[in-house]
């Protein structure tokens, strides 16, 4: 196709006010955003939800009370908060899951998980397939899937291997290394290096993808953090004084972890991650490349379907024409 040249104008027009219109209009209706969290059990999935909003979500319906000992989550749970900052609305719902690997069995133990995150957009499709659709129908589509590993600084386990692979077909995957207090600096730096090898052995593919309309600050921005993911996290649900100062951490015998020390873990590193830097790009990947592929395989089944119904419709019409009922 021959590209199309500017016509000059003589005069100013306006049309460039487009972006402010568009602004004012999104920051009216605001923003939603899903976080789920997966893994084995007792890896501090609950705990880092609440560590990683904590310091946003004051008295939150999570678990607020610093003394109430931590319970193994039994559901999937979604829990949701309205918060704004500087006028920008963002809805945020986010989705702890309980742990998995317990069981002498494990197999087709992450099948409630996938199962929630398909059926969000399932839901999402059906709402949009009405004829009397909604001008904004409510996204419960998970955006970004937190997904935790052990910190044997080993290997992965197979189970773990499978159910990211799982994962990653259908929702942006974002790996970190729980409880990564247990590891030395260098211990993380292998145990880093070696978890991406092998995903990449697995073929999984995790968050975050480039694309071709990515300019080259944005792709050189994705290649450092495919550097530093899987993020080394750490999470507390209490509060430590620490030069005068509360922060959210943790005390043994030989000192105190401040989780966002950058020193100490990658805590903030991953917060900028989620929120100020890939959360536009987690949002629409979502809805560009997973949920368009699940829509695409709806749809193409439910042609397949109609398609067989009306074969079978005409067959019978033929059978009662030929019995000539
Ligand atoms: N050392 C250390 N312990 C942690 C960390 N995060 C959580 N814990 C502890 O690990 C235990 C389990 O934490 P949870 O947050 O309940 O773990 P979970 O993954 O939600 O567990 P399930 O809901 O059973 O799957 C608690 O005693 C936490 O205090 C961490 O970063 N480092
Ligand atoms: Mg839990």
């Amino acid at each position: 196709m021959t590209e199309v040249q500017p016509t000059p104008l003589n005069q100013y027009v306006g049309f460039d006010s487009i972006t402010r219109q568009i602004e004012t209009k999104l920051l009216k209706r605001g923003f939603q955003f899903n976080v789920m969290v997966v893994g084995q059990t007792g890896l501090g999935k609950s705990t880092l939800i609440n560590t990683l909003f904590a310091s946003h979500l004051i008295d939150s319906k999570g678990r607020v009370d610093a003394f109430e000992q931590p319970r193994s989550t039994t559901e999937i749970h979604p829990v949701s908060h309205l918060i704004i900052e500087n006028g920008v609305k963002l809805r945020l719902n986010i989705v702890d899951s309980p742990g998995y690997g317990e069981q002498i069995n494990n197999e087709n133990c992450w099948d409630p998980i996938i199962k929630y995150i398909k059926d969000q957009h399932s839901a999402y499709l059906r709402k949009e397939l009405t004829a009397m659709r909604e001008r904004y129908i409510t996204d419960t589509r998970i955006h970004c899937c937190l997904f935790f590993i052990n910190p044997t600084g080993h290997t992965l386990r197979p189970i773990d291997v499978t159910v990211m692979k799982k994962l990653a077909d259908v929702v942006n995957v974002v790996p970190v290394i729980a409880k990564s207090d247990s590891l030395t600096l260098e211990e993380r730096a292998q145990f880093k290096a070696r978890i991406r090898d092998e995903m990449e052995y697995h073929d999984i593919h995790a968050y975050p993808f480039d694309s071709d309309e990515f300019e080259e600050g944005e792709r050189e921005l994705n290649e450092r953090m495919r550097d530093l993911i899987p993020f080394a996290v750490v999470g507390s649900e209490r509060n430590v004084v620490i030069d005068g100062k509360t922060v959210r951490g943790r005390k043994n015998r030989y000192g105190v972890i401040n989780v966002e020390n950058e020193n100490h873990c990658e805590f903030n590193q991953l917060r900028t991650f989620l929120t100020r830097t890939h959360l536009q790009d987690l949002i629409e990947t979502t809805a560009l490349k997973h949920y368009e592929a699940f829509r695409s395989r709806q749809l193409l089944a439910l042609k397949e379907s109609s398609a067989k119904q009306q074969q079978a419709q005409q067959q019978q019409q033929m059978q009662q024409q030929a019995n000539g009922v």
